[in-house]
């Protein structure tokens, strides 16, 4: 792996909390840290929100839901505004994708052409989704005529992880500010940077105070405060199923607000006998080493046909010793350093568990270098269904090779997990892709793809890999009320 000698820092110029269209301390001023994974030093030192801040924040949501002008606007008003922060966040793309490429350690490259085109594209769909909120006529029987409206839900918590701190951001906001609802967001305490940039830009493009509310801050505390918040209408959740189960917890136990919930997955890659090899090996690597791994539909589990998996083990070995590791912002690195100690360490004990429970180490498994947290690409073979590397989600750089003989044991073993969030399909033979993709219980299937996302199609799980849908037109409703109205027409003809 490269050396860290030429250690970039970007300049950081948001560190306070989001509230009401200021930046303030917290109301306790404490502080936390968020650090470079590149070499585990201190990057700035960022407000810590906790309860009486979330309390505030959701106050000026609330005030400005009721009151201020953004749920009044008129969709082609608020669409504009989006659009000219789109069009600001086009024009500091160098800066935001530095900032979470210090903070995640995400590659400067593909940040500038991947992630914060992508989160501009989000924004752009949804502020074009804006004018085009329509409910329905009703044929009610009897003297009446009906209708519905579609409203904003109110305010909108939104807690998100690290792996992808911007996209995160614009998937979960874009849909609720284009319906009119007014949102508390919780950064990842990983990755609070780009968010409180984010809020700044906002503001600039004049979207009204108390309508985007950043809290970054820990998930025990502020997290918990805007799930468990009476005056919170709805929550969108990505990250653990552990914290999913709590937040549904607290909605429970608070104002029984809605909940939609993104909780990753163990995605299979299924490549058949007829697949070209040298591009299965290419999509594969790409499907568990690309953002180290640290993506929630990552294709984890790769299954191949045994007409050519002798093959096929080889060159992804050779692919997986050439995918190289080092820092993010040399453009020669293909995969930096895992998010912190914690994942790195969880990554680790994963690795060991694999080599415990008798999978076959064919390549990585280890640390790379001696500073930072970053881990070899790392390929397991011989992995059966019933080993922990195998079941949980690692979320890190490490493939679990499998080989099958038949389709229907394919669709079996695919379906084996808890997790249903996607799943990858590689062959010619049109007939197995069709039949691949209806039997695997996955929320998206990518045939002879992987990771081709769009704001246009549905994204969310099937099992335990949550419920709700991010994008697509779908993604409004979770922001949206439908109310019927029902008219009396005592003089009706009919
Ligand atoms: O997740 P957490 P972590 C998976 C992945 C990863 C594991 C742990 O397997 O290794 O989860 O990651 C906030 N109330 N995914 O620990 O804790 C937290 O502050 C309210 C998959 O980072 O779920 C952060 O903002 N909020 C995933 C967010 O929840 C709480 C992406 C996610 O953190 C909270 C990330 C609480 N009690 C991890 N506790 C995906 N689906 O893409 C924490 N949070």
């Amino acid at each position: 792996m490269g050396s860290n000698e030429m250690v970039v820092v970007p300049e950081i110029k948001h560190t306070k909390l989001f509230i009401n269209g200021e930046f303030v301390d917290a109301a306790s001023g404490k502080t936390f840290e968020t650090r470079d994974p590149r070499t585990g030093d201190v990057l700035a030192h960022i407000a810590e929100a906790d309860k009486a801040d979330v309390d505030l924040a959701v106050n000026a949501a609330r005030e400005a839901f009721e009151h201020g002008k953004w749920p009044r606007m008129s969709g082609y008003e608020r669409g504009r505004a989006m659009h000219k922060l789109a069009d600001l966040m086009e024009q500091h793309t160098e800066e935001l994708a530095a900032l979470d490429g210090a903070d995640a350690g995400k590659l400067l490259l593909l940040g500038k052409i991947i992630d914060i085109p992508a989160a501009v594209q989000m924004l752009r769909y949804y502020a074009g989704a804006a004018d085009k909120i329509h409910g329905d006529s009703l044929r009610v029987s009897g003297k009446y005529q009906g209708y519905t409206l579609k409203e904003p839900i109110g305010v909108v918590g939104i807690i998100i992880p690290w792996n992808f701190p911007s996209l995160m951001f614009f998937l979960k906001i874009s849909p609720a500010l284009a319906a009119g609802c007014t949102v508390v967001v919780k950064p990842a305490e990983q990755t609070p940077l780009s968010a409180l940039y984010y809020a700044h830009l906002a503001k600039l493009a004049g979207i009204p105070d108390g309508v985007i509310n950043v809290v970054p801050g820990f998930g025990p505390t502020a997290g918990a405060a805007i799930a468990s918040h009476m005056d919170v209408d709805s929550v969108a959740f990505t990250g653990s199923g552990e914290v999913g189960r709590l937040i549904m917890e607290a909605s429970a136990r608070s104002n029984l607000k809605t909940v939609s919930l993104e909780l990753g997955g163990k995605s299979p890659l299924i490549i058949f006998d007829d697949a070209d090899v040298d591009m299965a090996v290419e999509l594969s690597r790409l499907a568990i080493f690309f953002n180290k791994g640290e993506v929630c539909v990552a294709g984890s589990r790769v299954y191949v046909q045994e007409g050519i998996y002798d093959e096929f083990v080889k060159k992804a070995v050779v692919a997986a010793q050439n995918w190289k590791v080092g820092d993010p912002f040399d453009v020669a690195t293909n995969m930096g350093p895992q998010v912190d100690k914690e994942q790195f360490e969880r990554v680790l004990r994963y690795i060991e568990h694999g080599k415990s429970e008798g999978a076959t180490l064919l390549t990585g498994g280890k640390r790379a270098g001696d500073k930072g947290y970053y881990i070899e690409p790392t390929i397991f073979a011989d992995v059966k269904e019933d080993m922990k590397i195998a079941q949980d989600e690692i979320f890190g750089p490490v493939m679990s090779l499998m080989k099958f003989k038949t389709v229907d044991e394919a669709i079996e073993k695919a379906n084996c997990t808890k997790y249903g969030l996607a799943a990858g399909i590689i062959t010619k033979n049109l007939d197995i892709a069709n039949k691949v993709s209806r039997s695997v219980r996955a929320g998206t299937v990518w045939v002879n793809c992987y990771f081709a996302f769009d704001p246009e199609a549905p994204f969310g799980g099937y099992k335990m890999s949550g419920f709700g849908r991010d994008q697509g037109m779908m993604a409004m409703d979770k922001y949206m009320q439908v109310k019927s109205v029902i008219t009396a027409v005592p003089d009706s003809p009919w």
